[in-house]
């Protein structure tokens, strides 16, 4: 086993894209500026509330709307092949709609592209990180079937007035923490609680939403402009706490129909939700007087249009749990009830600073492995991978890079060993950000970024040197100790 690694050097194949990822709330601020309307995680963080750490907001975040050329600077000294980010729909649409264009904000993003192809970056574009515009969340947001519709267009612009430009293209960023933190317990903006419902609507509503925006590309812009498309998924491994439990390794497969399955199946086989899903809510609702399944269901028709929407598969990995079979009482409908696993962290995993970031760079093999088997083998990028250290942060992160080296010595397995298709990997994050509920006290960046200082400084951790020699010569440094 081992020997196809020293085979290969240790080095990725030809042409592998080195990236890292942003995301627009996170850094731009700007909130208002120059006519940008407001979005979800705007009125979230200015009702306060506590729902934020310190009540937090990304009003100025990394200031990267007028300090673009700081981000870009920190990118050429990576050497990245490619930049992630995400456009801010309602810097774009200030009411989500196509009745009134910010040209403003087009011009912001048309700088950014073209500063990053003059400099030999491949841009990979992000239509909707988290940030849905407040005037689309007052008509319903992800709950209204509407929203497709809204999502449509605003996708057609931006395949319109960017795709001449932009090859690659992700529509939704992970669907799953949407449904279940925006709508289903409401940790997320715009916060709402619909316990059993809330998420299964909104996953609904963005499957399709993301399906036509594919078809939308196809049929329009994809012989012009040869760009793909594709929506990125977050993913917890996991493996059953007792393997020998018949209950255990049941819930396992479970917890993996409830998260990945859940969008990779209708999105990447056959247009509908994993059995072992549809059984189970169908089964709670019963129990609940629900004259039908709280999980709502595909017509034929729109199977037929979902299946096969995506030209590559967008992982994002962070983390692996252990899961148990675990029943919970039927105070409300909720999720959780319905999915009848509790997720436990090993003890031996170290943690991250971030209390559900278990570091475990091993199950992204596993993980890579899966979604080669179950999704029709795949091209792959790994479009967010990282690890957190809490404020304040030291600039030597040793400690971090070894969870870097080590991740990135498993997608080599995965690669070389497994066969797994994989074609790229994008950190977590270019810099420290506004790490939602966390606001700034978590920090993911490869740079370092001063919030009390005005000019809102980037100074490069030891990571970011060390990932940058990655980069170059993309190969990792041969380990020491022999691998297993
Ligand atoms: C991702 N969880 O979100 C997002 O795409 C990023 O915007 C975010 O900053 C990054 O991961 C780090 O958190 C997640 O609770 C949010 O398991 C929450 C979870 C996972 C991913």
């Amino acid at each position: 086993m081992t020997s196809n690694l020293q085979l290969c050097n240790y080095t990725f194949p030809k042409g592998f894209a080195w990236g890292a990822s942003t995301a627009a709330y996170q850094i731009e601020g700007g909130w208002d500026a120059d006519g940008k309307g407001p979005n979800v995680w705007d009125t979230f963080t200015h009702q306060g509330g506590d729902r934020v750490f310190k009540n937090q907001t990304g009003d100025v975040a990394c200031g990267s709307y007028t300090l673009w050329e700081e981000d870009l600077k920190c990118i050429k000294q990576l050497g990245l092949t490619h930049y992630r980010f995400s456009l801010s729909w309602s810097r774009l649409l200030p009411d989500g709609t196509t009745g009134f264009i910010n040209q403003k904000g087009i011009d912001y993003y048309n700088k950014v592209i073209d500063d990053l192809l003059t400099n030999g970056i491949m841009p990979m574009v992000t239509l909707n990180h988290f940030d849905l515009p407040q005037a689309l969340e007052d008509q319903g947001g992800w709950l209204s079937e509407n929203i497709v519709g809204f999502f449509n267009k605003y996708a057609e612009f931006c395949f319109n007035t960017f795709g001449n430009r932009v090859k690659m293209w992700i529509t939704i960023n992970e669907p799953s923490i949407v449904a279940k933190y925006a709508y289903e317990n409401g940790l997320h903006a715009p916060g709402i609680k619909e316990s059993g419902t809330g998420a299964y609507q909104t996953a609904h509503n963005m499957i399709k939403a993301h399906a036509k925006a594919w078809h939308t590309y196809h049929l329009l812009f994809k012989e012009k402009q040869h760009g793909f498309v594709s929506l990125a998924l977050n993913a917890n491994w996991a493996e059953p706490l007792d393997p020998t439990s018949e209950a255990d390794v049941k819930a396992t497969e479970r917890y993996l129909a409830f998260s990945l399955g859940w969008f990779a199946k209708p999105i990447f086989i056959d247009g509908d939700y994993p059995p072992l899903m549809k059984s189970s809510v169908a089964a709670k609702s019963k129990e609940q007087g629900y004259p039908s399944s709280r999980l709502p269901e595909f017509t034929k028709e729109e199977m037929q249009m979902i299946k096969g929407t995506a030209d590559f598969f967008c992982l994002n990995y962070y983390t692996t749990r252990k899961i148990r079979h675990q029943e919970y009482a039927q105070a409300r409908p909720s999720f959780q009830a319905d999915e009848e696993v509790e997720e436990i962290k090993d003890p031996s995993w170290p943690i991250s600073s971030i209390e559900w970031l278990a570091v475990v760079p091993w199950g992204i093999r596993k993980l890579l492995k899966h979604i080669k088997d179950t999704c029709n083998d795949p091209i792959i990028y790994i479009t967010e991978n990282g690890f957190a250290q809490s404020d304040p942060a030291p600039l030597e992160d040793a400690q971090r890079w070894e969870y870097f080296r080590q991740t990135l010595l498993e997608i080599l397995k995965g690669i070389y060993i497994d066969k797994a298709n994989v074609k790229g990997y994008f950190v977590w994050s270019l810099m420290d950000n506004f790490e939602w509920t966390e606001g700034y006290s978590k920090r993911f960046g490869l740079f370092h970024v001063d919030y009390n200082s005005s000019s809102l400084p980037r100074v490069p951790y030891t990571s970011a040197s060390e990932y940058a020699k990655v980069v170059s010569s993309n190969r990792l440094p041969e380990p020491e100790k022999k691998l297993k």
